[in-house]
């Protein structure tokens, strides 16, 4: 309940020092090391200084998961979901701040940021009420004395691994459940975005929950990652990320026996017909792709476009691109901020090179300019390429990053070929005033999460959230999806005893 003891910076105008919380105890990592996060918008900006963890800390977080799992499951549902609730009112307390730090140690705008640290309010007081709704059903049986019912429990001691786009939304989608269902919780945020998961932790505990509930451990995927997801006492694993790592984690819960949740990566089609209404489409297109600097695993990289309009569209397209303001993030007209890391930079950079090179229509932006003047922030223009050949590694792989292509097409039956070509499957947007369009879009885009006339990103708490094809491991999260991961069922018979 205490106010975190972090570690106060040694002088005025230094980084503060921010350790693990286990057992119920703000604590710097076994070996005394730490890390540096800075801001991408500026590597002169030091954000904090967190616990570079390793094997021992993961043990430790996972023992004191594992000796709170049997109180927290046992404690009422109504008390948990007091918990949930007043962690979201002290973390709405500090919107601003969170916001600010959201965008200064992620680089989203801050609006962007400020609206994402009010959406974790929004999930956590979502999950307070669904602690609170029915979990069973009551069956008839075949004997008629039998009372038959099925009651959800919790799985036990979860793993929570989160990526750096959404710092704070995703950990608290993943969270919210995981506690709310009386699950207990070792959390491994992204280690380019800590102070986000320290924020949610502290809002979390100081509402509150009892010690060993929710642990946090900070530190790099190899260090603290692997051995969280490879402890026998884990239960169950729910990450957010790449194909490739979830692609290990699948290996590695099929030794250990954990239920997996995967949310992985998209390569999101918005098709235009020459029907939709062009100024809203245009808008809603580029601010798919680019919002947030186009790492949303739900950003829009393909825009299809019928052929009558793809000519004025693109060229709409070009403007509205080359026109969209790249800077700091925390200036209020900066609409696009730099991306997360120089490795992500320089990786977008390069695939944007490569696709010239090999032929790709370049219309807009493809290089890297120092925004803020100094040149210490990871920034990319804002990309957008023409006539895109969906075969091309362009039109297939996803680049998580401010880049666009257009890909003309003749049709609707071509553009949804053209849409469900690419190996993911996560979300989609039609553009189209065509009512029966809209519904054939809907029966065959092989898609998690449509839109009509609406952008490709966006999940409501309320509903189910994730991806077809290789965009998930099919499971959902959010809304009532989330208790299918978060609990398992047990069904009971009682029979009287005989008279
Ligand atoms: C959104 O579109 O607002 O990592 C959420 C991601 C997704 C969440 C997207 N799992 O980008």
């Amino acid at each position: 309940m205490a106010a975190p003891a972090h570690t106060m910076p040694a002088a005025t105008g230094q980084a503060q020092t921010y350790g693990n919380y286990i057992g119920g105890e703000w604590r710097p990592a076994a070996s005394g090391e730490t890390f540096e996060d800075r801001s991408p918008a500026n590597t002169d900006d030091l954000v904090g200084r967190f616990a570079s963890s390793a094997k021992e800390d993961v043990e430790a977080a996972v023992a004191a998961a594992a000796e709170a799992a049997d109180g927290w499951r046992r404690t009422s549902a109504v008390a948990r979901a007091n918990i949930l609730h007043k962690a979201a009112e002290i973390l709405a307390s500090r919107q601003e701040q969170v916001g600010r730090e959201l965008t200064r140690e992620e680089g989203k705008t801050l609006k962007e940021g400020i609206g994402e640290t009010g959406r974790a309010v929004q999930i956590l007081r979502y999950f307070a009420g669904e602690a609170q709704q029915p979990s069973g059903e009551h069956y008839p049986s075949m004997n008629p004395l039998t009372l038959l019912y099925t009651v959800r429990e919790p799985l036990g001691v979860v793993g929570v691994i989160t990526p750096w786009n959404f710092p704070i939304a995703i950990p608290a989608w993943k969270i919210a459940p995981a506690l709310a269902f009386g699950n207990t919780v070792v959390f491994k945020p992204a280690s380019l975005t800590p102070l986000c998961a320290v924020r949610l932790v502290e809002a979390l505990a100081e509402a509150g929950l009892p010690p060993g509930v929710l642990n946090l451990v900070t530190g790099s995927a190899g260090a603290v990652g692997d051995p969280l997801v490879r402890d026998p006492r884990i239960a169950g694993v729910t990450f957010t990320g790449s194909n490739a790592v979830g692609a290990d984690l699948r290996k590695i819960a099929a030794e250990t026996g954990a239920k997996l949740q995967l949310e992985l990566g998209g390569k999101n089609p918005a098709i235009v017909l020459a029907d939709a209404d062009l100024d809203h489409a245009l808008a809603h297109v580029v601010s798919g792709a680019m919002m947030s600097t186009g790492q949303k695993c739900t950003a829009t990289s393909r825009a299809i476009v019928d052929r009558s309009i793809a000519a004025a569209f693109t060229e709409r397209l070009v403007e509205k691109v080359k026109a969209l303001k790249v800077g700091d993030p925390l200036q209020a007209e900066t609409q696009i901020g730099p991306v997360i890391s120089e490795d992500s930079a320089e990786r977008i950079a390069g695939e944007v090179d490569a696709a010239r090179q090999s032929g790709a229509n370049l219309l807009a932006g493809g290089d890297r300019p120092s925004e803020n003047g100094h040149g210490r922030g990871h920034f990319v223009a804002p990309t957008l390429f023409g006539d895109v050949d969906p075969a091309s590694k362009l039109g297939q792989e996803e680049l998580f990053g401010p880049v666009l292509g257009v890909i003309p097409v003749d049709g609707m039956d071509e553009a949804l070929a053209v849409a469900n070509t690419v190996r993911f499957g996560l979300s989609a947007s039609l553009f189209t005033r065509d009512l029966g369009k809209a519904l054939t879009f809907a029966r065959e885009i092989q898609a998690g999460v449509v839109h009509v006339n609406s952008e490709t990103p966006g999940a409501e708490p309320h509903v189910p959230f994730g991806g077809m094809k290789g965009s998930s491991s099919y499971s959902r999260e959010q809304g009532k999806a989330a208790r299918d991961f978060f609990t398992q069922t047990k069904t009971v018979y009682i029979d009287p005893p005989p008279a």
